[in-house]
Formats: structure tokens, C-alpha cells, sequence
């Protein structure tokens, strides 16, 4: 059976809770299996309360408390004590997440109604899932999860300050956040620079990602949709250099390459074959291919693009 939906849950829960007004809301809705839902009612208000990193809309959830008048003193108001002080949990709902919030108890017919602000946040919307009430970060990648696949190490006519750019492909079967990971070389630069993005840098699966000096088409050689920037933080170094991407303490996938060796020249890129695509595999020069596609003006490659097979 389908669990009821979060408002209907909330609902049910607080419908048939004890009398004690603290432990309406810590009713486990599995234990709602009887209610009198003519007591309770929900409604929805055109409030846009949003708020946090998320986009959902404003909302209140109005449900009947249990609370009844005091037979022993005649008291009639069931708001006192306000039976509404804990507001529900969090949930998640697919990848939306119902939030509540501030209380308010009115009293309806001897009846305290709760009404609880609700906002509701797509963690989708940020890249992000819904598990156990809350946002939750997606994950990064494991080891070999996220490969190296094309290399522009030494553009022609442009310079190697604004136009190297490299290649990743996922192999992961869901996205993976490469926010927060480490871009690292061997060579004379020795950098190490971590990766840092307003929001989460997904790749999906199977996806293709550019990352490259600059996202400026007009500097980088008319690259469009580069997912990210790199600058002056990372090089790619002509005469040989080891490219490796890194998250936390696990190196994700990682190349070293060599002029000569390795099919990469001044204005050419060096390809992974598609029949190659491992981490494993791509630590060999005779997977890749030199370019033969044009991009800009003497520069071969297909920056964002699936790669040609190396043999046709
Ligand atoms: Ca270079
Ligand atoms: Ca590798
Ligand atoms: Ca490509």
C-alpha cells in the first residue's frame, strides 16, 4: 500500500493522537489507523513564503487537534495550553521536501486547529535528493566513476593560457557532483585546485563535461557551454604533465601523459577512443587518437562532443 501523502499523513497523525498536546506531533504515522477525518480539514493559502536554496511555493497546512474542553473546570478553550507547539517533521516527498513551521492554533467549534506554514523545496531543482527530511548533497563520484576522455593540452594560434580545455565523460548511473573535487597535475606546476561552484557541478550519466580556462568562447577558441573554468589554476602542460581529478582523498581518474608519445600536437587534441572509455583504459597511449575534427581556426577536436572512434 502507498503511504498516504505527507498532508494527509500529517492529518491523520495529529487527528488521532493522544490527548496529551505535546505528542500530537510525534505520532508516527503508522499508527494512524483510525480517525475521524470529519475533524480535520487541510487548506492551502497563496502565500509565496520560499525560502532557503530551494524553490517552493508557500502553503499552511490547517488539521484538527484532539484536544476538548475541560469537562472538570468548563473550560472551553482548546488552545489553552496551545496544543500546536511542535510542529511536524520534515519529509520528503519524492524530491520535494515538506517543511513546517511556525503554529498558530484557532479554535473551531471546541476544536483547536493547528495550522503550520508549509514550504515546500525542490531539492532537484538544486541538484540535490530527498532523504530522511532533508536535502541531502549528492554524491561525488567514486573512483573511476569519471574519466579523462579528450585533452586540448596545446592550442594553436590561441594561447595556452586561455584556450586548454579537457574532456570528462561519467560512467556513474546517476549524477555526480564534482563540486568540491580537487583538480591536480605532476608537472611543472604542480597545482592542486579544488573545484568551487555556486551550485552543485553535476554530470549526469554518460554525460560529457568541459572544463577549460576560460568559458569565454572568444578567448577559449568559440568553446560554448563550458561547465567550468579552471583559470590559471590548473595547466596542462606541453611537454608532458599528469592530469588528475581527485575528490577527497580518492583520485577519481587520472593520466600522464608525454609529447611524442602521446597523439596530441600544437592545435590538436588528443582523443579517447570510445571503446575505451575506463580509467583503466585511458592510461594508454594507443586508446587515444590525434583529432582530426575542426573547431576553431587550427585547432582540431570536438570539446563537449562524443569523440570519434579512433579507427574508423
Ligand atoms: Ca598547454
Ligand atoms: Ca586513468
Ligand atoms: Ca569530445
Amino acid at each position: 500500500m502507498r503511504a498516504p501523502p505527507p498532508a494527509l499523513a500529517l492529518a491523520l497523525a495529529l487527528a488521532c493522537g493522544p490527548a496529551e498536546p505535546v505528542d500530537t506531533a510525534a505520532t508516527s504515522t503508522s499508527e494512524s489507523t483510525s480517525t475521524d477525518s470529519a475533524t480535520t480539514s487541510t487548506s492551502t493559502s497563496t502565500t509565496d513564503s520560499s525560502s532557503g536554496s530551494g524553490s517552493g511555493s508557500g502553503a499552511t497546512l490547517t488539521t484538527a487537534a484532539t484536544t476538548a474542553p475541560d469537562s472538570t473546570t468548563g473550560a472551553l478553550d482548546p488552545c489553552d495550553p496551545d496544543p500546536c507547539t511542535a510542529d511536524p517533521p520534515d519529509e520528503c516527498d519524492g524530491d520535494i521536501l515538506h517543511t513546517y513551521g511556525e503554529s498558530t492554533c484557532t479554535a473551531h467549534h471546541g476544536i483547536a486547529m493547528c495550522t503550520f506554514d508549509v514550504v515546500d523545496i525542490d531539492c532537484a531543482a538544486d541538484g540535490l535528493t530527498c532523504e530522511k527530511g532533508a536535502c541531502r548533497g549528492l554524491a561525488t563520484p567514486a573512483a573511476g566513476e569519471v574519466i579523462f576522455v579528450e585533452l586540448m593540452i596545446d592550442p594553436e594560434t590561441l594561447s595556452d593560457f586561455k584556450a586548454e580545455w579537457f574532456e570528462l565523460r561519467s560512467l556513474a548511473d546517476a549524477p555526480r557532483n564534482l563540486s568540491g573535487c580537487v583538480l591536480a597535475d605532476a608537472g611543472v606546476n604542480g597545482d592542486e585546485h579544488i573545484i568551487v561552484t555556486d551550485e552543485p557541478l553535476l554530470i549526469g550519466p554518460g554525460e560529457l563535461l568541459v572544463m577549460a580556462k576560460t568559458a569565454d568562447p572568444a578567448e577559449n577558441g568559440g568553446i560554448e557551454g563550458v561547465a567550468y573554468a579552471f583559470g590559471d589554476a590548473f595547466s596542462l602542460t606541453n611537454t608532458g604533465d599528469t592530469a588528475i581529478l581527485r575528490c577527497g582523498d580518492v583520485v577519481i581518474d587520472a593520466l600522464t601523459y608525454a609529447p611524442k608519445t602521446w597523439p596530441f600536437d600544437a592545435g590538436v587534441s588528443m582523443s579517447l577512443d570510445p571503446v575505451a572509455w575506463t580509467a583503466e583504459a585511458n592510461d594508454f597511449a594507443d586508446n587515444w587518437c590525434a583529432a582530426v575534427d575542426t573547431y576553431a581556426p587550427m585547432n582540431l577536436g570536438t570539446p563537449g562532443v562524443d569523440n570519434p572512434p579512433c579507427s574508423p
